[in-house]
């Protein structure tokens, strides 16, 4: 039995939705129905975690998505095992967006942007991918094939992450020490990690300041990554050309949040790339029918790591 659980409304009622339409019906419940009782897995997007402690067969605390920062992970008892969604369209779909956003700056659509509300006429001089150095933050799951496919299209590509990635013409840096060295060469940068408790508050002024002049950010990890007003600052003095960001601090952003009307800032609403949610409903489904058989999980978090 799964156990639905979010604490946002509109959620848990697609949730709901969800459930209803790709799994079996008597598979699922929600959150404080009698039935709950019986759950051995909850699917979970900012879940009650209180309230799923007291459910006494629960052992999977699963995320409906690829980030587990929104489950508390201190929450989690020493018996239970926490599982994301991990998956090929998801991915597929990170990278469209990122080509998007690469291609955006790559091509000038930034500036063409601006040039057409004036009414200028200015060509800039083309650049082709041979010509563009990203840097990508995380070389898990996403970010590893997100570098790769940029690389086989002819960016230069590095990566930077805790351990060494031996990925196809991806130069891999590791570690705090060879980070000023990744960053050197970084022009369009990519936040792909995952939220932990040492890379909160990383994308910061001092980050930034070892971009090369007129680099750009896309971020696509987790608002807590970012010091938006360090973020500002570094487009307002100039140091920074722009940046395209999909995840906030407080999502939705506030109305009169001052990245809405930002002229070097792209907002879009965390759309960068969701697993389709008949996978996410089958790989919970999945996870249940194994943790009654006994069986290893899909997808397991390490609790140690945080991801
Ligand atoms: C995720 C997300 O964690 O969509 O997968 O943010």
């Amino acid at each position: 039995m799964i156990v639905i659980s979010s604490t946002l409304p509109d959620i848990q009622k697609i949730l709901v939705k969800v459930f209803e339409k790709y799994a079996p019906p008597n598979s699922f419940c929600v959150a404080q129905s009698p039935e709950a009782k019986e759950a051995t897995t909850a699917a979970c997007w900012f879940p009650d975690m209180p309230y799923l402690q007291t459910l006494p067969k629960l052992q999977v605390i699963h995320s409906i998505a690829a980030g587990v920062e929104h489950l508390n992970l201190n929450e989690v008892s020493a018996e239970q095992f926490v599982c994301r969604v991990l998956d090929e369209h998801h991915q597929k779909g990170m990278f469209d967006y990122l080509l998007w956003g690469v291609l955006y700056y790559q091509r000038y659509f930034d500036r063409m942007l601006q040039q057409q509300q004036q009414q200028i006429w200015k060509q800039h001089r083309q650049s082709y991918s041979h010509h563009i150095q990203i840097g990508i933050m995380g070389l898990g799951h996403m970010g590893g094939y997100v570098a790769e496919h940029f690389a086989a299209m002819g960016y230069q590509v590095s990566g930077w992450s805790n351990s060494v990635k031996d990925l196809a013409q991806v130069k891999s840096y590791v570690g705090t020490e060879q980070l000023a060295e990744f960053l050197a060469q970084s022009q369009i940068l990519i936040n792909l990690m995952p939220l932990t408790a040492d890379n909160t508050a990383i994308l910061s002024e001092a980050l930034f300041q070892q971009l090369p002049e007129q680099a750009v950010l896309i971020q696509v990890g987790r608002g807590q990554h970012l010091v938006e007003q360090d973020l500002l600052k570094a487009l307002d003095s100039g140091h920074l050309r722009g940046a395209i960001v999909d995840v906030f601090d407080e999502e939705p952003l506030a109305a009169d949040h001052p990245f809405w009307q930002h002229d070097k800032i792209v907002v879009t609403p965390h759309i960068a790339s969701h697993a389709p949610m008949s996978v996410v409903v089958e790989q919970i489904l999945e996870n249940d029918r194994r943790i009654q058989a006994n069986l290893p999980l899909c997808n397991q978090v390490d609790l140690t790591k945080g991801y």
